[in-house]
């Protein structure tokens, strides 16, 4: 479903006084500390991030999954949920395609479909973590690692599949996660483990199109508990390494160990010019994939203030690819991906709202406490009025959640879909 702009407009309409007041209140506060309040809410509408095409119906974890009505229960459904999602948040300009999930029937016709909405084909995600129907060999012990060469073939081949479907629908990268590990000691020799995964990483990249890039994702724990092969960003970066300039690590926020400094993570990686991509969560405990900023915002926007310095500063590292990768449980997964992308957009404009001069000034005169002023003083500004700014500006909603519930989406997507769809996934 596609909402009339009239609607649109009219909701608009009954929040632009409340908007207009806060917006120039904050405009002129910003202006007076010399900041260019235009291109930060331009930056802003440009920033766009990818939804995964797994992210659209109701999450779940090991234990059980509650469904959601309304669910898309096919792969142009879950384009139009982009779509719609876009249109009121202007901010979901693209779709990163799992593999097996969602491989299109008829390409062109996906395709117009997501033209249709401005969306994008960003990554394409493989899946060697589970496997389908019609396998001949099994990834129980592993898939690009595991010590069974048929295995590993089959794995190598499953991604370069993947490879050609993305590239039908104009994609440019292929994320490679693994889950592949061992769950008790003594169970796979590390050494072999890894040289395998190696070994099989260079075969996938040699069958990358030339204008392709190859993201590497890692995770220390789970689904295997002992050990995991590509466990963390070094493992990560020693294999981009190896395969070549067009293979990059990619972090993802819930895939590192309690309280690790991500930030630092981040600055290294693009120091070397090998962040390649991003998935954005929250988390409590471990890979939890909670809603984006709703547990940690301060540790979000200090990883972004590694970001934006990156950006502007690492003309080596290209412009990263962005993923929301949360899971939601229990929430409409729609107003679930309207808080993170909100809540990714904010982070975003208090990173821009540092003085990176000043930062630079204090941290030279050793002036701890001043360099600790500048980013808290960003941090604790309330940036919401530049989000609504930049979503105006391009035809979104000021307030895109209130806007859902005001128009009953889910109403209408129960009324046309059924109480029961369920979409494809874990
Ligand atoms: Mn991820």
């Amino acid at each position: 479903m596609k909402i009339e702009v009239e609607q649109l407009g009219d909701l608009n309409k009954a929040k632009e006084a409340g908007h207009n007041k806060n917006f120039n209140f904050l405009s002129e506060a910003l202006t007076a500390q010399n900041k260019d309040v235009t291109a930060i809410v331009n930056s802003l509408a440009e920033f766009q991030v990818a939804i995964p095409s797994w992210a659209l119906g109701a999450g779940g974890t090991r234990f059980g999954r509650f469904g959601f009505q309304g669910e898309p229960s096919n792969l142009g459904q879950k384009i139009d949920d982009i779509g719609m999602l876009h249109q009121l948040t202007r901010t979901a300009g693209a779709v990163s395609l799992h593999i097996p999930w969602d491989v299109p029937e008829d390409y062109m016709a996906i395709k117009e479909l997501a033209s249709s909405h401005n969306i994008l084909f960003d990554a394409v995600n493989s899946n060697t973590f589970q496997d389908q129907a019609n396998a001949k060999h099994s990834y129980k012990f592993g898939s690009l690692s595991n010590i069974s060469k048929v295995s590993r073939d089959q794995a190598i081949a499953h991604n370069l599949d993947v490879v050609k479907i993305g590239d039908k629908l104009g994609s440019k990268s292929l994320t490679v996660w693994l889950a592949d590990g061992s769950n008790f000691p003594g169970q796979s020799n590390f050494q072999d483990a890894l040289q395998h995964t190696e070994d099989s990483l260079k075969e996938i990249y040699k069958g990358l199109p030339e204008d392709w890039k190859l993201f590497i994702e890692y995770k220390p724990y789970e689904p295997n508990f002992y050990s995991t092969v590509i466990q963390d960003w070094g493992t990560s970066f020693m294999l981009a390494n190896a395969c070549g300039d067009k293979a990059y690590t990619l972090v993802d926020l819930g895939h590192h160990l309690p309280n690790t400094n991500i930030e630092q993570i981040v600055s290294t990686l693009m120091l070397k010019g090998k962040l390649g991509g991003f998935h954005f969560n929250d988390s409590k405990y471990g890979d939890d994939d909670l809603t984006v900023g709703s547990v940690k915002p301060y540790a979000l926007f200090l990883i972004f203030n590694a970001l934006v310095y990156g950006m502007e500063n690492n003309p080596q590292n290209p412009y990263p690819a962005w993923m929301i990768d949360a899971s939601h449980n229990i929430k409409d997964p729609l107003e679930d991906l309207m808080q993170s992308l909100e809540a990714i957009q904010e982070a975003y404009a208090k990173a821009l709202l540092v003085d990176q001069t000043k930062l630079r000034d204090a941290q030279a005169n050793h002036d701890v406490v001043t360099c600790q002023e500048i980013l808290q003083n960003a941090y604790r500004t309330d940036v919401r009025p530049l989000l609504e700014k930049a979503r105006l500006n391009a035809g979104g909603a000021i307030n895109p959640v209130a806007a859902y519930r005001e128009l009953e989406i889910r109403k209408k997507l129960i009324q046309e879909r059924g109480a029961n769809s369920i979409a494809t996934g874990l």
